[in-house]
């Protein structure tokens, strides 16, 4: 089967689910939907909530980002292996979820104005996810294996790389982690995909 994923040209909400299927060697076929497009409304309005990404299995129509990265995790085996871990992983997964709203707030919001106090009250966020790390056996957050909130994780904290670049220096488990998920090949070679490194972050260019 392959997956058809329609949004925007950017990361966005979807470099997580991206790098889930590119590690399990998914194909992924992509419709890119401009803002003049999506301007005219009909798209907008055929989508269930109407926002994107879109996300189609065969026959199923996924709508919100979260949702399809654990349809993804249960079809490719990265929702843990018993129920409670897979209640940790979704754990885990909402509180990258809360992290990503603030980052999102304060990109599309308050850039110019808040990023100083965002980046200054950032290792009171970073600080738990060092901490779950810094116990892990197997490196992941949850069970030995990697789950789709590490992919979520891995992907929020290079948004955070790139807005501060020294924000991991004092959470040495937290920068093993993304440099241990970077240098998986599968999910190296998306990252060195031309196709994928020129899609900006976000949609307004603040990153
Ligand atoms: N909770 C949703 C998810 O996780 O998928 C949020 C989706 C969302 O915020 N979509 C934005 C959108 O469609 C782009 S990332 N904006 C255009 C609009 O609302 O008209």
């Amino acid at each position: 089967s392959s997956y058809t994923l329609t949004y925007f040209p950017v990361k966005g909400r979807c470099g997580a689910l991206k790098m889930m299927l590119a590690d399990n060697g998914q194909q992924l076929k992509e419709n890119l939907v401009s803002i003049e497009d999506w301007m005219k409304g009909d798209l907008k309005g055929s989508c269930l909530f109407g926002q994107l990404p879109k996300l189609e299995d065969g026959d199923l129509v996924l709508y919100q980002s979260n949702a399809m990265l654990r349809h993804l995790g249960r079809k490719h085996d990265a929702y843990g292996k018993t129920v409670c871990e897979a209640s940790r992983i979704d754990m885990m997964n909402d509180s990258v979820e809360d992290l990503r709203l603030k980052y999102i707030k304060m990109i599309y919001q308050e850039y110019d104005t808040g990023k100083e106090a965002y980046c200054k009250d950032l290792p009171n966020h970073l600080k738990p996810f060092e901490c779950i790390l810094s116990k892990s056996k197997s490196g992941f957050l949850v069970g030995e294996k990697i789950s789709f909130a590490d992919y979520n994780l891995f992907d929020l904290l290079l948004n955070h790389k790139t807005l501060c670049s020294t924000c991991l220096d004092s959470f040495p488990a937290l920068k093993s982690y993304v440099d241990k998920i970077a240098a998986r090949p599968k999910v190296k070679a998306l990252l060195e995909c031309e196709s994928f490194k020129k899609l900006p972050i976000n949609g307004n260019g603040k990153q």
